[in-house]
């Protein structure tokens, strides 16, 4: 199947899934349903969860496993989205090519929104690792996969927290307005953007029992493209189109922040980038043809125009 076909495949997969977590219900606190649905059904690119139903194809894995882990990673990000764009933080108004949450629901709601994505997520991987202990009291082989999706909980919560995303986030806030030096660049964005990036992709490999082998390449691919991802968003901040991005550019520059192409250049930034996704390519040969979406996800991303 070609690339973009199976891109779509998975991005469909995942929509449905999540258009069914999110149903909105007719309660009182009805309105919070729809400003989680606003953010979460609003066309992002689905990298995360794309990555995480990926890796469980490259094992020959029943890719429903691990749906509930990719829709709750989606979550995870999206709400980090919206806080990440309230006045408190970046102060955006615009993402996903519409209003941000706080400027259509009010700040109030848009705070409580995130919280509740986040929890929601949690929730979400709870109840999967529950269905599975209780299809399978009896049989070893389903207790370690009970184990494997704990597991995967275990590491997206630890992406998510002080220790990854949150940690980037909070050295992200106390760099701004300041030089920084390369070393911290690196340690903000392997924390705040790659963390979940890692966390889409080991979490799978941990459902299908990877082996520790496995689990290294996967991990050198991760982090590598997670790099490669973050670079090429601090060129499109600079080059990109902002109708096509769905967000003005320049916001980098105009909320003081040092940025790959701030702290390298664009030429320079262009060719790590180049070297990140060539890194990530390379760390596949273990999986031989099998990896081969992996592959071209690496290569699409690194020519994305949003
Ligand atoms: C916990 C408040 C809080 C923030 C955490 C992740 C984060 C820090 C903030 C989000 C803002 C941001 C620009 C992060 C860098 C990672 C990144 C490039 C996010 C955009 O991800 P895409 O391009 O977005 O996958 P879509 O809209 O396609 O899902």
């Amino acid at each position: 199947m070609i690339f973009s076909k199976k891109y779509d495949n998975h991005v469909e997969t995942v929509n449905s899934a999540l258009e069914k977590y999110l149903n909105q219900k007719e309660v009182p606190q009805k309105i919070i349903y729809e400003a989680m649905q606003y953010s979460l059904i609003s066309g992002g690119k689905r990298v995360r969860p794309v990555l995480c139903l990926a890796v469980s194809e490259i094992f020959n894995g029943n890719s429903q496993d691990a749906l509930p882990f990719a829709c709750a990673i989606e979550m995870i990000h999206t709400y980090s989205l919206i806080h990440d764009d309230l006045p408190c933080m970046d102060n955006d108004d615009f993402r996903r090519g519409r209003l941000t949450n706080h400027k259509v629901y009010g700040e109030n709601t848009a705070v409580l929104a995130g919280d509740a994505l986040l929890n929601y997520a949690f929730e979400i991987m709870l109840d999967a690792c529950k269905e599975t202990s209780l299809s399978s009291l009896l049989a070893d082989k389903k207790l370690a996969f009970l184990k494997n999706k704990i597991a995967a909980a275990a590491a997206i919560a630890e992406a998510s927290g002080v220790s990854g995303m949150i940690g980037g986030q909070v050295v992200d806030m106390q760099s701004e307005g300041k030089e920084i030096s390369k070393d911290t660049l690196l340690y903000m964005h392997e924390h705040k953007t790659g963390a979940l990036i890692k966390a889409s992709v080991l979490s799978s490999a941990l459902i299908n029992n990877a082996s520790d082998d496995e689990l290294a390449s996967l991990t050198e691919y991760a982090e590598s493209l997670g790099m490669a991802f973050q670079i090429k968003d601090d060129i499109l901040d600079v080059e990109g189109d902002s109708e096509v991005l769905g967000k003005p550019i320049g916001s980098d520059s105009g909320n003081k922040k040092t940025t790959f192409v701030t702290l390298f250049g664009i030429d320079e930034s262009k060719n790590m980038l180049e070297k990140m996704t060539q890194k990530a390519i390379d760390s596949l040969d273990i999986f031989r043809e099998n990896a081969e979406f992996l592959r071209k996800l690496a290569e699409y991303l690194s020519h994305r125009v949003k």
